[in-house]
This record gives structure tokens, sequence and C-alpha cells, in this order.
């Protein structure tokens, strides 16, 4: 039977399931298992069930019978692709399962930038709410606004559908290739990345992390944005210059901000952006629902014990189809 290592706890009927298929180690703590660990636990595996963990040179040299990485995320930036080749070991992500819910959380964060309701919840809390002129608390609207999604795949369009239908808003986005069909479909209009920025009230950023999109949005991009604009990041730390950002917040370039990724995860107690009152703050949470988690994790081990058995599994990454 091949060996698999599950590198974070599951849920007990995805253990099942690859104990029906596969021998496997498990780590069981809450907290993150410690690379010297990882290293050793995977150096005699078939297959690895992980989320984030960097997949590179050193662990995979260190690895000779892997034959596949099964990610419980959407997103592989851990990935090295370029050693994953070499090493002739497949890689599979969590697509699908997770849009709908990340979606819900990037109009949390909107709603909950625009009309200050973590603020003005923490001022409920402190005691601080008098009777007198309500001015203090005013926000502004998102139905009807301009929001500009960077960044269409299927979680942008999701994004775009709520925007559309539930908000009545008018919908800009970029892309590196032009949906036309949904454009038609849904009424949203395509724009340059510069135009986009210059023309929405909400910029959300909804983009895989890779070379071409670290740093994104730079200081030139936020000098671009409408001073009353909110920037919402849901999609990785790194497709944003946090210190731009940061300079965009402290010098009054943009509005506000909400933030699910940081450059630095967890993110430092003394970030400048935890002092800030219009900065929405999250752990990292888009897809952390229970249903959705489970079935990331689910999909993860369907892909993970096709692999081990030597099957090409459903969700492999796009860059490591042959
Ligand atoms: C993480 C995510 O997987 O899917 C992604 O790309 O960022 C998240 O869903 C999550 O943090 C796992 O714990």
């Amino acid at each position: 039977r091949p060996k698999v290592f599950i590198a974070k706890p599951i849920p007990v009927e995805v253990e099942n399931y690859i104990a029906r298929h596969c021998d496997y180690k498990k780590w069981e703590h809450e907290k993150e298992i410690p690379r010297e660990i990882l290293l050793k636990e995977v150096a005699d595996c078939d297959g690895i069930l992980l989320t984030g963990h960097k997949i590179d040179e050193e662990l995979l040299s260190n690895a000779p019978n892997l034959k596949i990485v099964s990610n419980i995320s959407v997103g592989y930036n851990n990935f090295d692709i370029a050693a994953m080749k070499k090493h002739n070991v497949m890689g599979t992500h969590t697509p699908y399962v997770l849009d709908e819910t990340v979606a819900d959380l990037v109009f949390g964060l909107i709603l909950a930038s625009a009309r200050r309701i973590s603020e003005l919840d923490r001022f409920v809390k402190e005691g601080k709410w008098e009777a007198g002129d309500d001015k203090i608390f005013f926000g502004v609207d998102v139905h009807h606004a301009t929001i500009g999604i960077i960044g269409m795949g299927r979680i942008g369009e999701a994004i775009a559908k709520r925007a559309k239908l539930g908000f009545d808003m008018n919908v800009l986005y970029y892309n590196r290739t032009r949906k036309t069909a949904f454009e038609e479909k849904m009424g949203v209009k395509y724009r340059d990345l510069e135009a986009l920025l210059k023309e929405s009230d909400f910029i959300v950023l909804m983009t895989p992390l890779t070379k071409e999109t670290y740093h994104l949005i730079d200081y030139k991009e936020f000098n671009l944005m409408k001073k009353s604009a909110i920037f919402i990041n849901a999609s990785r730390g790194q497709t944003v210059n946090e210190e731009a950002l940061i300079d965009a917040l402290q010098n009054k370039k943009i509005l506000g901000a909400g933030l699910d990724v940081f450059d630095k995860e967890p993110i430092d107690p003394d970030n400048p952006l935890l002092k800030m009152n219009n900065v929405v703050t999250l752990p990292h949470i888009g897809s952390a629902t229970a249903k959705t988690r489970f079935d990331m994790a689910m999909l993860a081990a369907k892909n993970l014990v096709k692999g081990v058995l030597g099957e090409v599994p459903p969700n492999l990454v796009p860059e490591l189809r042959k």
C-alpha cells in the first residue's frame, strides 16, 4: 500500500477515506508542523497532504518516492513548480469548492469597511455610544458604487455576481485574458489595470500569487486610486506591497482597507495596519467555514489517493499538466 503523510489535522471522514487506500502517518496538533519534522516524516512517503507548506528542492530531494503533493487550498504559491517538474512530482489544489465561501467573505470585508462595522462594533462595546449627532458614524454606500475586481477567475466571478445581482454595482474587472462570455452574461466591463484603479470605489484583489502578480499593487497603483477608494485583499499578502499600502492609508491616498491576507502571516502585533481604525483585519479566513473546509480536505484527499495510485488526479495544477 502507498505511504502518505497528513501534515495537518483533517476531518475523521477524510482520514477514513485515505485509510481505505493508503498507510498513513499524521501530524495531529493544531500548531503547525515544524519544518524539520515534516522533512523527516516525508522521507519515505509516496504522497503528502498539506496546506501551504513550502515544497522546494530541499524537501523533494529528501523524499525520493514522492509522487504527489496535495494542497488543501486553491492557491499553490507554496509549490516550486520547476523543482516539482525536475523531480517528476505531481501537485494538486482544491478549486471550485471554496469559490462562493470566499466571495461571501469578500463582501463581508466590503460591507465592514464601507459601513465601518468592526470599528463601530468596538465603539459600542467600549461603552462610547452617546445620544447626539450621529454624523460620526457615517460610512459610504456599497450599492450602485463601482467595484473593480482584479483577477476574474472562479472566485472573481462569484464576487462579480454578488456585486451585480445583490448590490446593483457597476462592475469592472481586469484579468490576463478577457472573458467576453461572462461580460455579456453579467454585464461586467473590462478595463486595463490603470483605468480600473482610477474609476473604482472598491478595488478587490483576487488574483493568484505568481511571479507576475508579486507586488502587482504598489506605490504607483495606490497613487492612481481615488482618495475615497476602499482596497480589499483576500488573495495573498504579497500581491500587494504592504509598505505602499501602509503609506497610502497613512497619507490618506485611499479611504480604507479590508484585509484577509498579509505579507507575513500571522501578522506581527506591531504592524501599523493593526493601529488603523479604517482597516478591517482578518486572520486569513476566506474559505473558513466547516462545510467548505470539509469539502476542500475531501477533494484534496481524492487527489492524493489518485496520485499515489499512479493515476492523474483531477485537480493537477495547470503548470504541471502534461
Ligand atoms: C487556505 C487559501 O487554504 O485556498 C486558499 O488558497 O488561501 C485558504 O483557503 C486556508 O488558509 C487553509 O487553512
